[in-house]
């Protein structure tokens, strides 16, 4: 009896996929200024001159430390322009992802 065959569903509920969070993380070096640290901090994730010397001091201090936390895509983003800043002012500093 093929007009009256049980259908099997097919089509599954859309889940709502929060996007990922990714950090967005700094890394010390010997040889990039505190000051441009500091001037990158304030440019490109809006901190204020009290929390970029915080952040700044943090990552001198401990190696690394937390920009922010950002979805995939404006991570990415903030990574680049930091890298290319830095690479055009030719200092060695160094900015990656990580999954939150
Ligand atoms: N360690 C650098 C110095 O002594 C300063 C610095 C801080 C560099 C943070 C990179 O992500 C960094 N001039």
């Amino acid at each position: 009896d093929t007009e009256r065959r049980i259908g099997v569903a097919t089509k599954t509920r859309a889940k709502p996929k929060k996007p990922s969070q990714y950090k967005v993380l700094l890394l010390n070096d010997d040889y990039t200024p505190m000051e441009f640290v500091v001037i990158v901090l304030k440019r490109f994730f809006r901190m204020d001159m009290e929390e970029a010397t915080r952040v700044m001091l943090h990552v001198h201090q401990r190696g690394v430390g937390v920009c922010g936390i950002f979805p995939y895509e404006v991570a990415e983003t903030k990574v680049n322009q930091v890298m290319d800043f830095a690479r055009q002012n030719q200092h060695p500093l160094q900015c990656t992802l990580e999954k939150a």
